[in-house]
């Protein structure tokens, strides 16, 4: 009997190369999982594999260290030599009797297991058993990423999203290989992160939230947990303590940190720039030490958000003054410092990274100084700007961002005077004024988030427009498959959707 080949599915972010060969894997149940190696985190990433093919498949994949693989296995090794692979690099081949994945780093192998899922049937992402059969087509891929720093930051200020609703989108962005997940936690309305020598932070800050919807916050519990699930994925997780502005659920809290030591009201607007904390009072950074001891101690990554945005009730003298103080505090907790683009106007150690949202100038202060980017352009890379002028969701003080619009920018020729290697890399901010539910996130993360990932992965002369509509459109169905409830743009000819999915 002829079997009809299975044409290659589509790839998102697209990797390096990729060259077809002839011929299909099956994967079925009598298939391992080998692991040459005794890396516990070779181990790790293995199970992880077997954690996301299991469902949909129903086979027992069992993950068996150091046996010679037999025809069927998907084998898992680490190979330090293979230096251009570099930190997150690696290699895949599939052919008709074995799978190997091969990265230098176990961070490698988290990588191409992505690819590895993206190569089978879009029902492997279902969450329930599927018929089949598990083909993949024969390939071989060789990948690595452009950029180190490929994010996607969530408000859960403005609006609480809960720790299942995380670890669902930490899913999401591992599969589209993008390795940072920014918190923002704390904003005017609403403050997240439960912090044990300040409960009053989230016992009155963290009530309110936009429009009067419910608060909420993250126990110390909840946000360890949520460090270690996006861990496992080589996902780092970045927490944001807004400061000196966007701090009027901390003025709700704590009197004490207001100039006029009164507690503010509380703040279920959406304007911005009405608040500051008080530069000159001692307690501010008494408050700040507190804050900033137990977010280092919560998080094992090396970075550490400090706000900084739009300081419009700041004297810019006092706001260098603060930042430049805060500056020291993060570093002495041992952390590397992120701060949005007005940061700039400080005196900025090198190792402190600038996120440009907005005003190109302040991108090249940053640069001036030694300090490198992270790319967040309102115009192209905030997925809370609306796609269209009729669109429900989101808001349009950036204008709109069509999927191409948010595709079609490359991080090195963005701005004026500043290139490649002054980027460290890319991020896709959703703010959440105007969502509250995973309805309204995936809308308006969905799909244009998998483009920001393609820009932070992928080289800039494998992409173009054409190239990727195609792709992502028969990307579709997996999105589906996923449970993604993606925004079907009309400039992308979109596959019909697969039925019964989830
Ligand atoms: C701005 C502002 C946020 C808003 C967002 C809405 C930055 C860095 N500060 O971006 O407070 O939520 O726009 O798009």
């Amino acid at each position: 009997m002829a079997e009809r080949p299975p044409t290659l599915p589509a790839i998102i972010p697209k990797p390096l190369a990729v060259v077809p060969g002839s011929g299909t894997f099956e994967l079925t149940s009598a298939a391992r999982i080998v692991v040459t190696t005794l890396d516990p985190g070779a181990r790790r990433a293995a199970r992880l594999l077997a954690f996301h093919l299991r469902p949909a498949t129903g086979f027992r994949l069992p993950v068996s260290a150091a046996r010679p693989p037999a025809g069927g296995d998907v084998v898992v090794s680490l190979r330090p030599g293979d230096s251009a692979l570099g930190q997150e690099g690696y290699r895949l081949a599939v052919a008709p009797a074995l799978v190997t994945l091969a990265a230098r780093t176990p961070t490698g192998l988290v990588r191409g297991i992505q690819t590895l899922r993206q190569l089978l049937p879009d029902a492997i992402e279902a969450s329930r058993r599927r018929p089949g059969p598990w083909q993949i087509p024969v390939v071989t891929v060789h990948d690595r990423p452009r950029f180190a720093w490929r994010g996607m930051m969530l408000d859960v200020a403005r609006h609480f999203f809960g720790v299942r609703e995380l670890e669902r989108l930490i899913d999401l962005l591992a599969l589209h290989k993008l390795n940072r997940l920014h918190l923002h936690l704390s904003d005017d309305q609403g403050w997240r992160l439960a912090i044990a020598a300040r409960p009053r932070l989230t016992r009155v800050g963290g009530r309110t939230a936009v429009g009067g919807a419910k608060g909420g916050y993250y126990t110390q519990r909840d946000y360890r947990r949520l460090v270690s699930y996006a861990a496992e994925r080589h996902i780092d997780v970045v927490p944001e303590i807004d400061m000196p502005g966007h701090v009027n659920a901390a003025l709700a809290s704590y009197g004490e940190l207001a100039c006029d030591g009164r507690a503010a009201p509380p703040y279920t607007g959406i304007e911005v720039g009405f608040s500051s904390l008080c530069i000159r009072k001692e307690e501010t950074y008494a408050f700040v030490e507190d804050v900033l001891d137990e977010v280092a101690a919560l998080t094992p990554g090396p970075y550490l958000h400090i706000g900084g945005d739009e300081p419009l009730s700041t004297d810019p003298v006092d706001y260098r003054f603060f930042v430049e103080r805060v500056q020291r505090l993060v570093r002495a907790r041992g952390k590397r410092m992120l701060g949005w683009e007005e940061i700039a106007r400080a005196s900025l150690q090198r190792t402190t990274l600038v996120q440009h949202w907005d005003d190109p100038e302040l991108a090249r202060l940053a640069v001036r100084q030694g300090a490198k980017l992270v790319l967040s352009p309102a115009t192209r890379a905030y997925l809370d700007m609306k796609y269209t002028r009729s669109s429900e969701l989101g808001l349009v003080w950036a204008g709109t961002t069509s999927v191409r619009k948010a595709y079609e920018w490359d991080p090195a020729t963005l701005i004026d005077g500043v290139g490649e290697r002054d980027v460290h890399g890319v991020e896709a901010p959703l703010w959440s004024e105007t969502i509250e539910r995973r309805k309204g996130l995936d809308h308006l993360a969905f799909p244009r988030l998998l483009g920001v990932a393609e820009i932070g992965w992928s080289r800039a002369d494998g992409r173009s427009w054409r190239d990727y509509r195609t792709r992502l459109g028969a990307y579709g169905p997996r999105l589906d498959s996923l449970g993604v409830g993606f925004h079907r743009a009309t400039e992308v000819p979109w596959a019909e959707p697969v039925s019964g999915g989830q």
